[in-house]
C-alpha cells in the first residue's frame, strides 16, 4: 500500500493471477496435474544444480517459481479489446508487441498486455496474451454479419467490474476493499461458459469457416484458454507428460535446448474436449461439445536484438522446410548450430540484449580513481560484467504452434498473411509498445550507470 492508500497496481495483479489460477485448475483439472508435474521436475532440477539455484535465488523469489507466467484469451470486437486494456492498465499491464497470426493462417492478430520494467516483472510476471479476432479476413460475409451480431450484442465486462475501471481511472488507483472487488469482478469475463450463444446450426457454421471464430463468437465471454507455469527443465516436462496421462502436443516450439537459452520454449498439453449446449430454435438446450481449452509450460531465454532474431527466424525457416526424413528435433538441433552458443560469442555478434552491472572489482575502481575506456575494455579488465536480459515476450510461429495444436490440424487454411498494425492499434485505443526498443533501452541505461559510476572524478586528484 502506498502513501495515497491505493493498492500497487503490481499487488492487484498478484491477487488477479492468483485467483485466475484458483479458478482455472478448478474448471480444468488436468492443469493441476500440470502444475504438480512442473513443480515437481522444478524442484528435481534446483535439487541437482546448485549453481542454478544460488542464481535464482539471487535474481528470482524462488518460491514462486512454478507459479503462471501467461494465460491468453481470445476477444471478437475493437470495444472489448480497448476496454481490456483499461481493465489490465489497472493490473499495471501495458500492451507490448504485435504478432500477426494471419502469416500461420490463424485470423487472429494479437498484443501482450505485461509489467513493464525489472521492478514490476520482479514483483508478477503475469501477463495476457490477448487476440482479437479478424473477421475481415473471412470471405463469406452472411456469416461474418451473423458473427458481427452475436458480438455487438454480447457483453463480456461485469458492470461492476466497468465501474471500478473508472474510479481507478479517476483517482489513480484502487484502496484495498475496491481492489479486492475489482479481482472477482474482473475475473467474472474469464470464466467458461457452457451455455453457447448460437445455436447449433450457427456454430457449425462458424466452426467450418475456422474452428477459433466459433471460439470466439459463440460463447458469452472470453474464456482463459490457458494458462502456463514456468518449467526450468522443459525437455523433462515434455517426457513426463505422457506418463502422468496428459496429452502432450508433438514438439516443443521456438530453439532447441541449448547451452544458452535464447527466446522462449514452450508445450502444451492438447485442448479437451467439453460439454457445451447450444440453444435451438425451440428454445430447449442441445448437447454438444467444444475444444478450447489446455496448459502449456515455458521456459525463458535471453531477448535477442533484431540481429539475433533474424538470424532466429531465418534458421527456424530452415528446420521447417528441411529434410522431414531426418525428424524435426534433429533438424532443430543441427540447424541450430549456426546460432553461437556463449554468452561472449552472442554478444560479441550483437545478437542478443545484456544487462551491464559493476563487478566487485569495477566497484573498487570507482570508489578510488575512476575508470575510462570502451565496454569491451572494461570487460576485458573485469571491471564490467554482462548478464543476459530475460526475453519476456511472445513468438508468432511459436504461437501458432500452439494454436494449431489445440485447434487440430483441419485448422491450418487459408487466411493470407496480411498485418495490420495500424488497425489493431486503433480498435486498442493506444500503440504498443516496440519490444526490441524496449530492451535496447534496459541494455543502454545500464551501461550508462556502469560508465557514470566509473568515471574519474573531477575534483578529487
Ligand atoms: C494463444 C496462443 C499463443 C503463446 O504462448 O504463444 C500463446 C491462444 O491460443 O489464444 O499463448
Ligand atoms: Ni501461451
Amino acid at each position: 500500500m502506498s502513501g495515497t492508500g491505493f493498492v500497487s497496481s503490481d499487488a492487484v495483479r498478484q491477487a488477479f493471477s492468483t485467483a485466475m489460477s484458483r479458478m482455472y485448475r478448478a474448471e480444468v483439472p488436468a492443469y493441476g496435474t500440470l502444475l504438480e508435474l512442473v513443480a515437481e521436475v522444478n524442484d528435481a532440477f534446483l535439487a541437482q544444480h546448485a549453481q542454478a539455484r544460488a542464481d535464482l535465488e539471487r535474481t528470482d523469489s524462488l518460491a514462486r517459481i512454478s507459479d503462471e507466467r501467461h494465460g491468453a484469451i481470445r476477444l471478437g470486437t475493437a470495444d472489448e479489446l480497448s476496454t481490456m486494456r483499461r481493465v489490465f492498465a489497472v493490473m499495471g499491464m501495458a500492451p507490448v508487441g504485435y504478432y500477426d497470426l494471419s502469416v500461420a493462417g490463424i485470423p487472429v492478430h494479437s498484443t501482450a498486455f505485461r509489467p513493464v520494467g525489472a521492478d514490476a516483472l520482479n514483483k508478477n510476471p503475469f501477463r495476457v496474451f490477448t487476440s482479437l479476432l479478424r473477421l475481415d479476413l473471412v470471405e463469406d460475409q452472411a456469416l461474418v454479419a451473423a458473427a458481427r451480431a452475436v458480438l455487438a450484442a454480447r457483453k463480456i465486462f461485469a458492470p461492476g467490474a466497468l465501474d471500478l475501471v473508472a474510479k481507478a481511472e479517476r483517482q489513480g488507483g484502487l484502496d484495498q476493499g475496491d481492489a479486492a472487488l475489482f479481482v472477482e469482478e474482473v475475473l467474472e469475463t474469464f470464466r467458461w461458459h457452457d451455455q453457447a450463444l448460437v445455436d447449433d446450426a450457427l456454430y457449425k457454421r462458424l466452426n467450418d469457416a475456422h474452428r477459433l471464430i466459433a471460439d470466439v463468437v459463440s460463447f458469452r465471454g472470453p474464456h482463459i484458454n490457458h494458462l502456463t507455469p514456468r518449467t526450468l527443465d522443459i525437455d523433462a516436462v515434455q517426457r513426463l507428460m505422457p506418463e502422468r496421462g496428459i496429452a502432450a502436443k508433438a514438439v516443443i516450439e521456438g530453439p532447441p535446448t541449448r547451452a544458452c537459452p535464447i527466446l522462449l520454449r514452450q508445450t502444451s498439453f492438447k485442448a479437451l474436449e467439453e460439454p457445451v449446449s447450444f440453444k435451438t430454435a425451440l428454445g430447449v438446450w442441445q448437447a454438444g461439445s467444444h475444444t478450447a481449452r489446455f496448459g502449456e509450460i515455458e521456459q525463458r531465454g535471453i531477448a535477442l536484438t533484431r540481429k539475433g532474431r533474424a538470424l532466429y527466424d531465418r534458421l527456424l525457416d530452415e528446420v521447417r522446410a528441411g529434410d522431414k526424413s531426418l525428424g524435426y528435433e534433429t533438424r532443430l538441433q543441427h540447424v541450430f548450430k549456426h546460432f553461437p552458443d556463449s554468452w561472449d560469442a552472442i554478444r560479441t555478434a550483437g545478437l542478443g540484449y545484456f544487462s551491464y552491472s559493476l563487478t566487485e572489482a569495477g566497484k573498487t575502481a570507482a570508489n578510488r580513481r575512476g575508470e575510462t575506456g570502451s565496454v569491451e575494455e572494461l570487460l576485458q579488465a573485469g571491471l564490467l560484467q554482462a548478464d543476459p536480459i530475460v526475453y519476456e515476450d511472445f513468438l508468432p510461429v511459436s504461437a501458432a504452434g500452439i494454436f494449431q495444436s489445440n485447434l487440430g490440424d483441419a485448422a491450418a487454411q487459408q487466411f493470407g498473411a496480411s498485418p495490420s498494425q495500424a488497425a489493431f492499434e486503433s480498435d486498442l485505443g493506444a500503440p504498443v509498445l516496440d519490444e526490441f526498443e524496449h530492451y535496447r533501452q534496459i541494455e543502454a541505461a545500464s551501461i550508462e550507470r556502469c560508465l557514470l559510476s566509473l568515471k574519474p572524478h573531477a575534483f578529487h586528484a
